[in-house]
């Protein structure tokens, strides 16, 4: 069975414990209950992580090019937190591994600080989730399994 990989960055451990009006009341763990659950509907395994360190998104990133060239994961969603805003290294490291990716933030970034506007990963992503809330994570699963079916010889959905 192919998998989707969800990879959330820094600080989103903290989802649902602080700044619930920003983020929502929901935790990281409800929102891998809920990712297990779409990717199940479309027949994926899900395989969800989180990581406060850079270095560790760029290798799950790096892992995820070869297992999506191997045929086993369809590409990537990723939150990567505050990370988007000044990660030249997992821009490259997204380029470097020709994997799919799915950005996706809970909150709306064009309607808050001006520093969030900019993302270093939307110029490499496949698709972007914005504002939702944690539905986005659902929405981007459903997105990336979209665009990914005529890789795996699948029709597409009406
Ligand atoms: O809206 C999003 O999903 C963000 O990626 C979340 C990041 C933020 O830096 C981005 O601009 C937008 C922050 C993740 C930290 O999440 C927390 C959750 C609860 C309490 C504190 C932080």
């Amino acid at each position: 069975m192919a998998t989707v990989l969800v990879l959330n960055g820094p600080n989103l451990n903290l989802l649902g414990t602080r700044e619930p009006g920003i983020y929502g009341v929901q935790t990281l763990a409800d929102v891998e209950r809920m990712c297990k659950d779409t990717a199940g509907e479309f027949g994926l395994e899900l395989d969800f992580r989180q990581s406060n360190h850079e270095g560790e998104l760029i290798d799950w990133i790096q892992e995820a090019g070869l297992a999506v060239s191997a045929g086993g994961y369809i590409g990537v969603v990723l939150n990567p937190g505050a990370l988007t805003h000044t990660s030249l290294a997992l821009h490259d490291a997204i380029t470097g591994a020709q994997v799919p990716v799915v950005e996706v933030h809970i909150s709306n970034v064009h309607a808050r600080e001006e520093f969030r506007r900019h993302s270093f990963i939307s110029p490499v992503a496949a698709g972007i989730v914005v504002g939702f809330g944690v539905t986005g994570y659902v929405l981007a699963i459903r997105g990336l399994y979209e665009i990914t079916r005529s890789s795996r010889g699948d029709a597409a959905s009406a």
